[in-house]
């Protein structure tokens, strides 16, 4: 339960299908259409004086080897950085910048994650439970899905030999 509960966002599989490697095993999902995430966001004003802050609730579930994993984005304005905190579950936070770099951290109950400025962020879920976090960023950051929608990040997340391995994205240019 979150108070204040905040304006929900829901995003199922139909919502970002074409960001999964496995597009055969995404068609054949899209029946059930699963839950992949849902953000609780708090509503302040979108201007640099307010601090915008939200919860998502990444739920379980794979894509053929790949796991649910929310959208990705820089922000907007893109030195606006982010803190991450996690409140359940288990999950790993993938970012990049323009540049090409790239970087992980596991996240569980407990972790506090900085997501620099320039950084874009993802997370996805390695575990069997929903990943919960709280999120904090400057109110006038925004959200940039432009590139990453279409080629997604350096690295995608999948299950190999039943634990979580980052292996390289053949759609991503740099
Ligand atoms: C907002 C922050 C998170 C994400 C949320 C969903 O800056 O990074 O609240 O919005 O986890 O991810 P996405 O990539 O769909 O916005
Ligand atoms: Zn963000």
């Amino acid at each position: 339960a979150l108070n204040p509960q905040g304006k929900l966002v829901v995003r199922k599989l139909s919502d970002m299908r074409e960001m999964y490697q496995d597009q055969d095993a995404a068609q054949a999902m899209l029946a059930d259409n699963p839950l992949v995430y849902e953000v609780y966001n708090v509503v302040v004003p979108e201007n640099e004086e307010h601090i915008q802050h939200c919860t998502t609730i990444l739920y379980p579930g794979k894509v053929g080897q790949e796991y649910f994993m929310t959208k990705g984005h820089y922000h907007e304005i893109i030195n606006r950085a982010e803190i991450y905190f996690c409140l359940k579950g288990r999950g790993l936070l993938v970012m990049q910048t323009k540049e090409g770099d790239f970087s992980t951290l596991e996240m569980v109950p407990g972790t506090i994650a900085y997501v620099p400025p320039y950084w874009a962020h993802r997370s996805v879920n390695t575990g069997d439970e929903p990943f919960v976090f709280f999120a904090a960023y400057p109110g006038d950051a925004g959200h940039d899905y432009g590139g990453i929608e279409t080629e997604g990040f350096v690295k995608v997340i999948v299950e190999e030999a039943g634990r979580y391995a980052a292996i390289d994205n053949p759609k991503y240019v740099k």
